[in-house]
């Protein structure tokens, strides 16, 4: 005794419904598992065409082949529909409007001081100034001697110096006082013409209020032939005026002193100070910005430079003052807190790059 065939057009019509009926493609190959794997339904049927008499084998036979040859491609036609469907939803769920705004993205901040130090450069570059870099610690010669402050000169007291090590060879060395070494590097590895400013870190032993054990400084030299008070108070005025964005910001030359520099003087901007609040501009008061002066005779020729052929003027300054000037900074100490908070607030965008072509203060 042998179970009949199923009627081919009942099993055709199932596996096709099966087929119409699955969503995702493994539900589809379990339904072709179902029907033509070793164990599948259409393969049992095949198995057992060999019970039948010849003429009912070849007529099952061929029912069987047809419902075989639909359902392959019924499963085919199906595959390549799902196939399609997934591919349209990835399409959309990951579809890019090209027409968008870039979206801003966590880069962090330029700190303050660095893109005030920037500003500072594009004007003096401007000016046709290059920038000269040093080492942080020095020599006691290029940080002092060469200043025109020898051993026991009693302007070194006023540099709360923080002393390191002698070097290996005995030289005293220092954390910089100011930048002005890096001047006195450019000075006897150069010739003039020179025209540098000098950025950077520099160090005093003193902390308070308005002091840190680090803050920065910039400092220009300027040498050539005819160099003179003129062009260091046009230069000056010129720096002042551009830093600050403000095209009438009056300046007052006051006399000074500095061991470096002959004759020296003091530079002011006007501002007023009513209600507590410092305003810089033409308002009859006046605000202590930067030293300068005629680079003393002496100072160019421990440097290597004859003094009888050339003159020069030097500049020097404070970054932490004007920065917190322009910017509304109140306290000097969050400069170097390292608060990411302040950072973000105070902070500047990297593409903020400063250039006058652009507009410094724009
Ligand atoms: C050389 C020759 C001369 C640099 C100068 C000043 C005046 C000055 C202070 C401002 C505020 C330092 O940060 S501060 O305390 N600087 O007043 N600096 S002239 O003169 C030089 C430098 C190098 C070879």
């Amino acid at each position: 005794m042998t179970t009949p065939i199923p009627a081919a057009d009942t099993l055709e019509a199932d596996l096709l419904a099966a087929v119409a009926a699955v969503d995702t493609l493994d539900a589809l190959e379990a339904v072709r598992v179902s029907a033509l794997g070793k164990k599948g339904r259409i393969t049992g049927q095949m198995k057992r065409l060999g019970g039948l008499d010849p003429d009912a084998r070849r007529e099952a036979g061929q029912a069987l082949n047809a419902v075989k040859d639909a359902v392959a491609a019924a499963l085919e036609a199906r595959k390549a529909e799902l196939a399609q469907a997934a591919l349209a939803a990835r399409l959309e769920a990951e579809r890019v409007d090209v027409s968008l705004p870039i979206r801003p993205r966590p880069v962090g901040r330029i700190h303050p001081i660095s893109q005030t130090i920037d500003e500072m450069i594009a004007i003096f570059a401007d000016m046709g100034f290059e920038v000269a870099e040093g080492p942080d610690i020095e020599d006691d010669f290029h940080n002092f001697t060469a200043l025109n402050m020898p051993p026991e000169h009693p302007a070194r007291q006023m540099h709360d110096t923080f002393y390191l090590p002698d070097a290996q060879d005995g030289t005293a060395r220092v954390l910089r006082t100011h930048t002005s070494p890096v001047q006195v590097r450019t000075m006897v590895g150069g010739t003039p013409p020179i025209r540098v400013v000098c950025p950077g870190r520099t160090y005093r032993s003193d902390y308070d209020m308005t002091h840190t054990p680090m803050f920065h400084q910039i400092e220009g030299l300027v040498i050539d032939e005819a160099t003179h008070m003129g062009h260091l108070k046009g230069c000056l005025v010129e720096f002042c005026r551009a830093f600050f964005g403000i095209d009438d910001l009056p300046l007052r030359f006051r006399p000074s002193f500095f061991p470096f520099t002959e004759p020296s003087a003091e530079v002011d901007i006007g501002c007023s100070r009513t209600g507590g609040e410092l305003k810089l501009g033409n308002h009859g008061d006046w605000l202590e910005i930067l030293g300068c002066g005629m680079v003393h005779p002496k100072v160019l020729e421990m440097c290597g430079i004859d003094s009888t052929r050339y003159q020069g003027f030097a500049f020097g300054m404070g970054i932490e003052r004007p920065a917190m000037l322009k910017y509304g900074i109140p306290d000097l100490r969050t400069f170097f807190d390292a608060d990411l908070r302040w950072l973000k607030h105070y902070g500047f965008l990297p593409l903020d790059m400063p250039s006058l072509a652009r507009g410094l203060n724009a």
